[in-house]
């Protein structure tokens, strides 16, 4: 699974990626900054099982926090697309490419209006506007990509009879289109059964509903920290009822993530609230208390950068926590106790699982264990977050 971050020039994308990831990445208020694709590691925030078995785990990957376990995901920040990127303007479709292989987008938003549609400085600049015009380019880079093939590709499928949905999956598999997302645009357009048939308009109405089906996006009203950020940021969710908008300051989860792990306060990535544990520079003492004052004690979910990527793998991704764990036996050959928790797709079952963790295991099947219940479950049994399973064979 990987998330891209997009976005026009200078709204934070890169913020946002140190401060999930506290990697080394240029940050400035200049447009393309970053030119070349940043991939890093962050994590999603789930309630750790340990509690329930009155135990202490030991992650081999991420961390556990006072019962909060941060599970690995993969994430990418590309450079800034601007107004005309599907055409070649800025840096033009070289990046792009980049984002075919991502699951869901995050699209971080300037919600001060101080950046103009390419990043350069400004005054009074609508983000709505930039809401707009990227889904627009991303609709038309879609577009680009399906049309430079369809006539030869349609015509095809068309003479030989093969299905639409199958061959598309197929024929844009680098955009990581699933067949069944495929079908169900199909169904909902209703256009003729003959794709050589359809007008170029109907290739883009295609396309653009495909790009949502297959990259969904969650926005991120970044920059909620200075002066006007709550009403900027409902502004915004005023003019777009229907898409999911959650207010974000990277920035203060920058400082907060770097405080943390310099050893100044103690955090946990998402809470409202941090413990200052050793001396501070007035400055410093400064600086954290106007994020608590104007970030924290305002939103609901803090900077919003664990709530935003939770949302995207849970909500969006529908993608599922479950750890490995003997029914009598939590821990691991070397003693490690609830060593992982593994982030399965939607849907997925307990043979799932077990082809998952091992093909020997999914192969040699018999059942699984839920080893908080000690229940037996089947093969068909669907995953549920927070499971707890283990899978015997024969
Ligand atoms: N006030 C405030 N400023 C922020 C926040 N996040 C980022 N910035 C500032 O916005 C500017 C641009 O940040 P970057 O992270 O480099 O933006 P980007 O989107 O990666 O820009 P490009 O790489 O040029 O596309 C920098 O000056 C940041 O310090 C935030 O949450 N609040
Ligand atoms: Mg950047």
């Amino acid at each position: 699974m990987l998330i891209g971050f997009v976005g026009k020039p200078s709204v934070g994308k890169s913020t946002f990626f140190k401060a999930a990831t506290l990697a080394e990445v240029e940050i400035a208020s200049y447009p393309f900054t970053t030119i070349k694709a940043n991939h890093g590691v962050g994590y999603v925030k789930v309630d750790c099982i340990e509690k329930e078995f009155n135990v202490k785990c030991n992650p081999n990957h991420g961390f556990c926090l006072e019962g909060n376990r941060f599970v690995p995901i993969d994430l990418m920040d590309v450079a800034g697309l601007v107004p005309g990127a599907s055409k070649g303007k800025g840096l033009g479709n070289q990046f792009l490419d980049d984002l075919r292989q991502a699951d869901c987008f995050i699209h971080i938003v300037d919600i001060l209006g101080t950046t103009d549609s390419e990043g350069k400085p400004t005054k009074g600049h609508d983000p709505a506007e930039d809401v707009k015009f990227l889904e627009d380019e991303l609709n038309k880079w879609y577009f680009n990509i399906l049309n430079k093939v369809w006539t030869t590709f349609s015509r095809k499928v068309d003479q030989e009879g093969i299905k639409l949905s199958g061959a598309v999956h197929k024929q844009f598999s680098g955009l990581k289109v699933k067949e069944d997302d495929v079908k169900e645009v199909l169904l909902k357009l209703n256009f003729s059964p003959k794709a050589s048939l359809w007008k170029s308009e109907e290739v883009f109405e295609f396309a653009k509903e495909l790009r949502k089906i297959s990259k969904p996006m969650i926005i991120a009203a970044n920059k909620v920290d200075i002066e006007n950020g709550k009403e900027n940021f409902e502004k915004l969710k005023r003019n777009f009822p229907d898409l999911l908008i959650v207010p974000c300051s990277a920035n203060s989860e920058l400082a907060l993530r770097q405080a943390s792990k310099s050893g100044l306060i103690n955090y946990i990535p998402g809470e409202r609230d941090f413990e200052i544990v050793k001396e501070l520079s007035t400055k410093q003492k400064e600086a954290l208390e106007d994020i608590k004052k104007n970030v924290l004690d305002v939103f609901p979910d803090g900077t919003g950068v664990q709530k935003i990527l939770n949302v995207a793998v849970f909500d969006l991704l529908g993608y599922i926590p479950v750890f490995p764990a003997g029914a009598t036996k939590l821990g691991d050959s070397k003693g490690n106790i609830l060593p992982d928790c593994f982030l399965l797709p939607p849907g997925s079952t307990a043979l799932d699982f077990a082809f998952f963790l091992h093909t020997d295991f999914g192969k040699n099947f018999i059942k699984a264990i839920n080893a908080k219940t000690k229940m037996i479950l089947g093969k068909e049994y669907k995953l549920k977050p927070r499971d707890a399973l283990e899978i015997i064979t024969r």
